[in-house]
């Protein structure tokens, strides 16, 4: 709970509005955002309105202002929620988690970096030089999967197209001994061009590319929102710097931007067919994508035009792929080898920064505290399978959320020996289990599908999807409800998600689904003398005839990940970034009523406010209540002369007649009501005026 500065700002707390509906919330939350307040509680949550302006926010004196305090004596802050989870991690030695969420530009990124920022300034005082380096490896870590996951879209400069969950872990003193990364990664090209643009000649050279993004396909398209060269270059020397701190060799770097080259000059190669069989096309591009890659022309060219298949009978044959099957190939290559040169980074960061040699009996227990930066409810007017997965990875959070807010607000109460009420609340389990569930959710139905063997449309797969979901509270379909004109008979269904509907056109979430990387490829690059680009596919050394068992498919690996992060999270103590995006233009004045409301609901932030009021809105120590409040009741003002601060508050609640809006807790007052807060408010605002003059008149030595 903040504390209660003046409300000519807004309300600082979310849970302090009159009523709790979208109209007060958005009026509150764009009063603040004008007033240059872009943070707002609710309760331990911090709401955060993205400025598109450097704030004078975040500074040392920031940090010092927020360093060890609690959350409500000072302004709603970033600073504040990092700090608590500091906190708790090392007071208390809980493990603690930091959830940040929001849509594509909502700021995300750029506060889970000030969180990290805070930690970083906040540890080590006496600047050992081992704890030194391995913050200097966690926070460099950061530039590298940004410049190797991010890419400039039309909705985000600098979009991260990726989840990423970082654990910091600290020793016993609450210094940071080292992390782990676990990255969800979204989108798979696009993002080479910024890397590469800003090479050397002679690099480029080496890799026989042209400075210019449009020469090749993958870039082209982003290519008309570049950056400038000298942005460019100093960001690939930002990257080659943190590469270097974090410890990869030469040769490592100059394979990364070997498999870089390659995608692009995959991009660059087409089909064509004289009707028999099928050709390259693309100049020296084979050549180049085997030199770079260490490979023979010969199985470049025979990847690129064959499949190795087994028959029924055993029997392995080579079939020439038609023109359409190529292509579709190639862009698969593509994005798997950026792919698995992503996870391959990753994996690389998180060697280094592993914790080494802790030994518990000897440094004391190991916390953690972890940073999750992850994409937000998303819902466009086209939503496919990428929509699918992220809001299906939001109703994991969603249901996570509610349970370790209730249980924090549950163990809080029995901290303080209160009571504890039951909260009414929608619990989402029902649309995960439409998702997840085996034999009978969507994700199994689509993996069916993707099993079966034949054509199997996407509209084979919605018909089964209505055929076993016709009866769910929260799926639909044209199908299903022929009068509602929204949805396309063939194309579309539409789930009732915990935040608001969404239609989803099942049109490629077949191909989406597979593992379309045919088996050649992958034995391409393992036969490869590149030992870097050898390590990323260990799968390559299957022959046709082993791989008999069906990989995951890309749900179905998502699910995995996602059930094991919300795992992860679950044994934490939660805290919370809700992050919102002002409007589409990147502009620091405008306050978009209707994006706002949007993103208000699909963040569930009124059903967050709700489950925080429904039990006791707002509650503070003994003595900080005393001291903001004394001044109220003439008992207590200037000093009280009763037994413990605890009597003391209860003199001021009796004097304001408000006893039953209380409970009184071990070492806290619960308020259940904002409202009885605002009398003690708006009688502390009118006193001060009266008490400066008191003051002032003491000081001249006029009374
Ligand atoms: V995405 O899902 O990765 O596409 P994010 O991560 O939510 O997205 P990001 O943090 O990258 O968004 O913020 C987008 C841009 O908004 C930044 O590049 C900044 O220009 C701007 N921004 C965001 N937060 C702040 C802030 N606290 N102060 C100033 C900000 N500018
Ligand atoms: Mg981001």
């Amino acid at each position: 709970m903040a504390e209660l500065e003046g409300f000519e700002f807004g309300k600082s707390d979310f849970v302090l509005l009159d009523e709790v509906t979208m109209e007060q919330f958005l009026e509150n939350l764009k009063l603040r955002f004008e007033k240059g307040r872009i943070y707002t509680f609710i309760g331990e949550v911090v709401v955060s309105v993205n400025p598109y302006r450097q704030m004078d926010v975040y500074g040392k004196d920031a940090i010092d202002a927020y360093r060890g305090r609690e959350l409500y004596e000072n302004p709603p802050h970033l600073y504040a929620v990092a700090d608590a989870a500091y906190k708790a991690m090392k007071r208390r030695a809980k493990d603690t988690c930091i959830v940040i969420s929001g849509e594509s530009g909502a700021g995300k990124t750029e506060a889970s970096k000030y969180i990290m920022q805070y930690i970083a300034a906040i540890t080590n005082p006496s600047q050992r030089a081992e704890v030194e380096s391995v913050k200097n490896v966690l926070l460099k870590s950061n530039c590298v999967l940004e410049a190797f996951g991010n890419a400039k879209t039309n909705r985000n400069d600098n979009s991260s197209r990726f989840g990423k969950y970082m654990d910091i872990n600290f020793n016993f003193n609450g210094d940071p001994t080292g992390g782990h990364i676990n990255n969800y990664l979204l989108e798979k090209v696009g993002i080479i061009a910024q890397l590469l643009r800003g090479g050397s000649d002679e690099l480029l050279k080496s890799l026989h590319l042209s400075k210019d993004p449009t020469d090749y396909t993958y870039t082209s398209p982003g290519a008309s929102v570049s950056t400038s060269s000298s942005d460019d270059r100093s960001c690939h020397r930002a990257v080659m710097g943190a590469l270097k701190v974090i410890g990869f060799s030469e040769e490592e770097v100059s394979s990364v931007y070997k498999i870089l080259s390659t995608i692009l000059h995959l991009g660059n190669l087409h089909f064509e067919t004289d009707g028999e069989s099928v050709q390259v096309v693309g100049g020296d591009s084979v050549r180049h994508i085997s030199e770079l890659t260490d490979t023979e022309p010969e199985s470049v060219n025979k990847a690129l035009l064959y499949r190795t298949v087994a028959t029924g009978g055993g029997e392995v044959i080579e079939k020439g792929h038609s023109e359409q099957e190529a292509s579709y190939g190639r862009d698969a290559f593509a994005k798997a080898l950026y792919e698995r040169l992503f996870a391959w980074i990753v994996g690389r960061i998180n060697s280094v920064i592993e914790v080494k040699n802790y030994n518990p009996a000897l440094h004391g227990k190991n916390t953690v505290i972890g940073v999750l930066d992850i994409y937000g409810f998303e819902i466009f007017d086209n939503n496919s399978f990428e929509q699918f997965c992220i809001n299906y990875c939001n109703e994991k959070l969603q249901q996570l959320f509610i349970e370790l807010i209730l249980r924090q607000e549950q163990e809080e109460y029995h901290r303080e020996g209160i009571t504890w009420q039951h909260i009414d609340y929608f619990n989402n389990q029902i649309i995960v289990d439409l998702v997840e569930q085996p034999h009978k959710g969507i994700i199994s139905i689509l993996d069916e599908a993707c099993l079966t063997a034949g054509k199997v449309t996407d509209t084979v797969c919605l018909d089964s999807m209505n055929h076993k979901l016709g009866q769910h509270p929260h799926y639909t379909s044209r199908k299903l409800n022929p009068t509602d004109k929204s949805m396309e008979f063939h194309r579309h269904f539409r789930i009732r998600h915990y935040a608001g509907d969404v239609t989803y056109s099942v049109e490629g979430f077949l191909d989406k689904n597979k593992d379309p990387l045919f088996q050649d490829f992958k034995r391409l690059m393992y036969n490869s003398s590149d030992p870097v680009l050898k390590e990323m596919w260990p799968d390559g050394q299957l022959s046709i005839t082993e791989v008999t068992k069906r990989p995951l498919t890309a749900a179905t690996l998502f699910k995995n990940s996602i059930i094991a992060l919300v795992d992860k999270l679950a044994c934490k103590e939660p805290y919370y970034v809700r992050c919102i995006k002002p409007n589409e233009v990147k502009s620091p004045m405008l306050f978009d009523d209707a994006r706002c409301r949007h993103q208000v609901a699909y963040l569930g932030l009124l059903e967050n406010v709700r489950v925080r009021r429904a039990g006791f809105a707002y509650r503070q120590p003994y003595e900080r209540f005393l001291q903001r409040y004394k001044m109220t009741c003439e008992y207590t003002w200037p000093n009280h002369l009763m037994s413990s601060d605890r009597e003391a508050v209860e003199a001021i609640v009796v004097q304001h007649g408000f006893e039953g809006d209380v409970a009184y807790g071990h070492t806290k007052l619960f308020v259940r009501t904002p409202r009885s807060l605002f009398t003690l408010e708006q009688e502390r605002a009118a006193l001060i005026p009266i008490l400066v003059l008191f003051l002032q008149k003491v000081w001249r030595g006029a009374l």
